[in-house]
């Protein structure tokens, strides 16, 4: 049975699945472990059997793209994995319009080959990569991470990838070279909502240089073992894990390093709503909304409770010593 939400108008299976009991044994086992003082080293290697359980099937609508599983820290969380379905008909993606459903329906006009990006600015090697060159600069990983929309939604996604990192290091940037900045595709023939005034065209986002070699910031490729589904951001997107999705531009079309923070495109539309940093924080509300809780995609039906966000959205065992002194109430 489906019901409508009302929002957007989306339709959203009821939640059978909440939380799935093999899930709750898991937990509660892990409790168990914790308390018993299992070791540390012990402890890593039950959860790595556990992720490894959690196999998603190729949803078997695009070409399959071939990974090995993460073992980086943070790089795999246990919660349940949202429904490809569901991932991939809510979205954002403004180029094809500002409804949850529309890229689905919008986004098969894109055309993703062939493909190329451009890296340029303060590196010693500049150069256009074709897409099918940039898959293979690095061995393709797989990761299940959560995604918090500023919306209040988020979702679990498995991405497949490799750290920005990879990249970084392959183009060297100068000593100078402080952020990078990430350009999407703006092709009004192919974009219907390019050209229209929601925002400043391109969709450009940026990262500290320091954040973009975290071992977390993943240029993506795809999702649930497949190439990505235009609608997500073909051919590549990045996906930033601990800030809100809109850090995680979709069909990038070149990455350049600059000495100058850049102005983003969220950033331009509203500054007091989207500042440069837009780290996951439940302590600093969106002006117009609270950031404190969230609700999962797919599992919005009536009976679904809302889920507390967490701070860097629960990534800050890893990122938080990036931010380290930084007041997070002025650089939100
Ligand atoms: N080029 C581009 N990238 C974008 C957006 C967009 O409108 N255009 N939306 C962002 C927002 S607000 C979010 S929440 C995520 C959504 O990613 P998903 O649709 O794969 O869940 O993409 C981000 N990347
Ligand atoms: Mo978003």
């Amino acid at each position: 049975m489906l019901i409508k939400t009302g929002r957007d108008g989306f339709q959203h299976p009821v939640p059978s699945e909440i939380t799935p009991f093999g899930v709750y044994q898991d937990r509660r086992r892990l409790l168990k472990l914790m308390a018993s003082g299992v070791a540390g080293a012990g402890l890593a290697a039950w959860a790595g059997r556990q992720a490894l359980a959690q196999q998603v099937a190729p949803p078997g609508k695009h070409a399959a793209l071939k990974s090995t599983r993460s073992t980086a820290a943070g790089a795999v969380t246990m919660e349940k994995i949202t429904d490809y379905k569901d991932a991939s008909t809510y979205n954002n993606f403004y180029e094809f319009g500002t409804d949850k459903s529309d890229p689905a329906k919008n986004a098969h006009t894109l055309k993703t080959t062939p493909w190329t990006v451009e890296v340029d600015g303060m590196v010693k090697k500049p150069g256009k990569y074709g897409i099918e060159d940039l898959l293979k600069l690095s061995a393709q990983e797989e990761r299940i991470y959560r995604l918090r929309c500023v919306e209040g939604w988020s979702m679990v996604v498995p991405w497949v990838g490799y750290p920005v990192s990879k990249l970084v290091e392959k183009v060297e940037p100068l000593g100078s070279a402080k952020y990078v900045e990430f350009i999407t595709q703006a092709d009004p023939k192919t974009m219907p909502y390019v050209g229209s005034r929601v925002l400043d065209w391109p969709y450009v986002e940026a990262l500290r240089l320091d954040e973009a070699m975290h071992p977390l910031a993943l240029l993506t490729f795809g999702m649930y073992g497949e190439v990505l589904p235009n609608q997500n951001g073909a051919p590549v997107r990045l996906v930033v894990p601990w800030k809100y999705g809109f850090k995680s531009g979709k069909s990038i079309v070149r990455i350049r390093f600059t000495d100058k923070e850049p102005k983003t495109a969220w950033n331009k539309a509203a500054a007091n709503e989207y500042g440069f940093y837009s780290n996951v924080n439940p302590e600093v509300d969106h002006p117009r909304w609270s950031q404190a809780t969230e609700r999962r995609i797919g599992e919005d039906g009536l009976f679904a409770k809302k889920r507390k966000t967490l701070m860097f959205n629960g990534y800050e065992a890893q990122v938080g010593q990036l931010y380290a002194g930084m007041d997070l109430k002025k650089n939100y």
